[in-house]
């Protein structure tokens, strides 16, 4: 035996199933026994590997040379099977066929392209809360603000039509979905996924977005000749599958951990500049994306183990994102702490392109909030919705008590 197969350690093995209903809705115990059985477990069931101490899906997240994405970021590798729609030019691809398209909307959607948006958005919060407001102090603010708010803000400056818009969250839906296994979760989508992803796909040509619009934006990188005119509307796909559901589910997350923590609420009243810590500290804790995959390019070596070329590696970004080596007390949401370096928008090359608008539509909706709302609690008990990648809600009971 060679000294190098002498010293390959053989990574323990878990039965356990990610994606069963019970672990989407509650999964912080996999999350701990995973990271506690050592940094790379073989996951039987589907026959790959995991991660989920900090330190080696931040390692993985930053070496894309060896854990590829362009065979698929879901469980389904596109080198085998058919992927479900034409693979996405961000997130299903390396470079050098990801640089391109992700330059063009690093621009759309970079901080001093959002400046415009700072005003209106604000406006609208304020609507939004209000609205909620004259209805009363209990309420669903999983419906009332973490879906009306970004879709009331972020069509129009995507470009998008009036109609159809109600599409948006399903298609998202069933996008995340997708990454996972074909579950009971996929099954269920199966019957709306045609329908979707055509108006899904007819949202993307040119014509059917608003001149000026970030839409609009990504076809005129292809006028320059920065992308090519196959590409454009693929990108604009990019931005319908991806800008929805993540920021519906990440307000959510902020809302329900400011809700379950009146000491913090009151810290971001006295110190509404705190909006933005509060919203990436809610996505460290709660991770709304909680799982992506990549594909071992050779045989890569994680902490000793060998996980073969060809085979899919799932990293837990929400079990990353509390492990207690990285973090101080990380089952903890605490607006003291820097959250930042946190893999809720993951890390590297494929490093979240709309963190900012993320950022600043939760900045305009906690803000609005902050000013009118003393005291917030939660109601009743919050209800999640099971997803394949996405910490998902349905319901988040709410009583507040109103500025004077
Ligand atoms: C989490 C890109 C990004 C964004 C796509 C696509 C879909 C989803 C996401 C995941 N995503 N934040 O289709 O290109």
């Amino acid at each position: 035996m060679t000294e190098a197969l002498e010293r390959a350690v053989v990574p323990p093995v878990s039965d356990a199933d990610p994606f069963d209903h019970d672990i989407l809705l509650d999964p912080e115990p996999l999350h701990q026994a995973l990271r506690e059985a050592g940094p790379v477990v073989y996951l039987s069931r589907y026959d790959v590997h995991a991660l989920s101490r900090y330190e080696h899906v931040h390692a993985a997240l930053l070496d894309w040379q060896h854990f590829e994405s362009g065979a698929g970021a879901g469980l389904s590798n596109f080198r085998h099977e058919k992927p479900w729609r034409p693979p996405s030019l961000l997130l299903e691809a390396d470079p050098p066929l990801h640089d391109a398209p992700r330059r063009v909307l690093r621009e759309v959607l970079a901080p001093p392209a959002l400046r415009g948006l700072r005003e209106g958005w604000s406006a609208v919060a304020e609507e939004t809360v209000d609205r909620v407001l004259a209805a009363g102090t209990e309420f669903d603010a999983f419906p009332a603000l973490a879906e009306a708010f970004p879709l009331r803000a972020f069509p129009d400056v995507v470009g998008l039509g009036p109609d159809g818009r109600e599409n948006l969250l399903p298609y998202g839906n069933m996008v995340f979905n997708a990454f996972g296994p074909r579950n009971d979760l996929v099954e269920a989508d199966a019957p709306r996924l045609a329908g979707l992803s055509a108006w899904v796909n007819a949202q993307c040509q040119r014509e059917a977005l608003r001149e000026g619009s970030f839409g609009a934006q990504i076809w005129a990188a292809a006028d320059r000749g920065d992308l090519t005119y196959e590409q454009a509307p693929l990108v604009v796909r990019s931005v319908l599958s991806a800008g929805f559901d993540t920021t519906v589910h990440g307000l959510a997350a902020c809302l329900y951990a400011l809700a379950a923590h009146p000491v913090e609420w009151q810290r971001l009243r006295e110190r509404p500049e705190l909006a933005r810590v509060a919203f990436d500290e809610a996505i460290r804790w709660q991770s709304p994306v909680q799982t992506f995959f990549r594909t071992a390019t050779a045989d890569v070596t994680v902490a000793g183990a060998v996980i073969p070329k060809g085979t899919k590696i799932l990293m837990f970004l929400g079990a990353a994102n509390r492990d207690p080596v990285r973090w101080h007390d990380p089952d903890r949401f605490d607006l003291t702490r820097d959250p930042s370096g946190h893999v809720g928008f993951g890390m590297g090359i494929h490093q979240c392109v709309g963190q900012h608008v993320a950022r600043l539509e939760a900045e305009a909706l906690l803000s609005a909030l902050a000013r009118r709302v003393e005291h917030l609690e939660l109601a009743g008990t919050p209800r999640r919705h099971p997803n394949n990648t996405l910490r998902s809600w349905t319901c988040l009971p709410l009583r507040i008590r109103p500025v004077a």
